[in-house]
């Protein structure tokens, strides 16, 4: 016996989401137990994790305290109603959430996860103005190569093509951004890029054209990363606040990825020191182990809503599992061993660790950029002549047969390792990249 467990014989039924389904099951890669920072593989591989798994499992796998707050949950309240009902852990979730961010978004609505988030926070921010008696307000300015999930607001706002271009008119009165990366004025930036403030003044166009009395918000990422960890430039978000400001327009951070500790910080608001109106999160806020996600909103944002009878409902939204019982007992669990076990500063000091090695690979074979921000590092690959991805994806699938997970989007190779990660492990992380490197065709 080699632990190994066989693969089921039968692949056909489940239609996995964002994979190439018939090329995936003529070879399946399928992970079947985790542990701090590794995965177990069907073959019985140990596979190291650097990219937490999809960017959520930011305290590492299986952690005794969020598994245990689970089973307690389970064996105790199975579900509780979320609309007009309630059940003390959703109180003590959200307590607790809005303690960790920053100051102002003491407003917790909960939902099942990022997509449902930023639908959420596009539909309260289209009632805020409603409810202010400015309901002309009624554009969302998104960005390209924005991501911000999978609803059908979420991809109107997002700038990905291909995850729009199948599905119809979307919403409409949507606007872009330009995105923020130059790769000739900011390769090889270390951290935030020095170039491209101005960018944020595409705002101002946007908002001339449009005129501001149109316009109910604005939905960014403060750093880019399901399109490839695109870094905000210096001074941009603070450009993008002032505009918003200055023409009553909210702010919505979308920080599903850059939350928890992702940047060294609570939030990426905290790490820029730029605070939204709204901010979406989801993925880290139980560590990956119960579909979970929440739109922190600011007092006056809420408190516009609590201002007609006491018998009314102020917001017709919301979802069958908001505060679903287990999802809140993970949530606790999590922040409280988050803050146990200081692992936003510990993403902090590991920083400029991960930043040297992944720099280190300035000059390789194929790689034409490396950027990087608290535990989060892109390196950008020449794409194949006629073959785009094609080179990253041969990159994955090498790395994880050496026994190690990386994630790539198109060309770009993303690391995003759990915060528990040692320096030992980022070293073979891209001790391991650079090998593959080298036999990728
Ligand atoms: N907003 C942002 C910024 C995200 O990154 C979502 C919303 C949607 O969250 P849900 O929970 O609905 O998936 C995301 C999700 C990747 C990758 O490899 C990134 C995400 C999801 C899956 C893969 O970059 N981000």
């Amino acid at each position: 016996m080699d632990g190994s467990v066989p693969a089921p014989n039968d692949l056909g039924a489940y239609w996995m989401p964002f994979t190439a389904n018939r090329q995936f099951k003529a070879a399946p890669r399928l992970l079947v137990s985790a542990d701090g920072m590794y995965y177990r593989s069907h073959d019985g591989r140990q596979v190291l994790d650097g990219t937490a798994g999809l960017w959520c499992v930011n305290a590492g796998h299986n952690r005794a305290p969020v598994v245990e707050a689970i089973r307690r949950a389970a064996g105790e309240l199975d579900f509780a109603p979320s609309f007009q009902m309630g059940h003390p852990g959703a109180f003590r979730a959200a307590s607790a959430l809005a303690a960790l961010a920053p100051v102002g978004l003491d407003h917790v609505f909960f939902t099942g996860s990022g997509s449902e988030s930023v639908d959420t926070a596009l539909k309260i921010a289209l009632a805020y103005h409603r409810v202010r008696g400015e309901g002309q307000r009624t554009r969302l300015i998104g960005r390209e190569r924005g991501y911000h999930g999978v609803g059908f607001g979420g991809i109107s706002v997002g700038g990905i093509a291909t995850n729009r271009r199948t599905f119809g008119p979307l919403l409409a009165g949507v606007d872009h951004l330009p995105h923020t990366y130059d790769r000739t004025r900011q390769g090889f930036s270390r951290g935030q890029p020095e170039w491209g403030a101005d960018l944020a003044d595409a705002l101002e166009r946007i908002v001339a054209l449009h005129d501001p009395s149109t316009i109910a918000a604005v939905i960014v990422e403060p750093m880019a990363g399901s399109t490839g960890v695109l870094v905000p430039p210096r001074g941009y978000l603070e450009r993008l606040r002032a505009t918003c400001d200055r023409h009553g327009i909210l702010l919505i951070f979308d920080e599903v990825i850059t939350g928890f500790g992702r940047l060294g910080a609570p939030f990426a608001a905290d790490r820029f020191g730029v605070v939204p109106d709204l901010m979406t999160v989801a993925k880290g806020l139980t560590n990956g182990a119960v579909p979970m996600g929440a739109v922190l909103v600011s007092g006056a944002v809420h408190d516009a809503f609590m201002q007609g009878p006491p018998g009314q409902i102020e917001l017709f939204h919301g979802y069958t599992y908001s505060a679903h019982p287990l999802a809140c007992a993970a949530a606790e669990a999590t922040l409280a061993l988050y803050r146990e076990e200081g692992l936003f500063q510990r993403a902090a000091d590991l920083e400029p660790v991960l930043e040297e090695a992944v720099h280190a690979l300035r000059g390789r074979r194929h790689v034409i950029d490396v950027r990087n921000l608290g535990l989060v590092a892109g390196i950008e690959l020449e794409p194949r002549p006629n073959a785009p991805g094609a080179r990253a994806y041969e990159a994955f699938v090498r790395c994880y047969e050496a026994g190690v997970l990386i994630r790539v989007t198109g060309d770009i190779i993303a690391l995003s390792p759990p915060l528990i990660v040692s320096e030992a492990e980022i070293g073979r992380i891209v001790d391991t990249l650079r090998d593959v490197l080298e036999l990728v065709t």
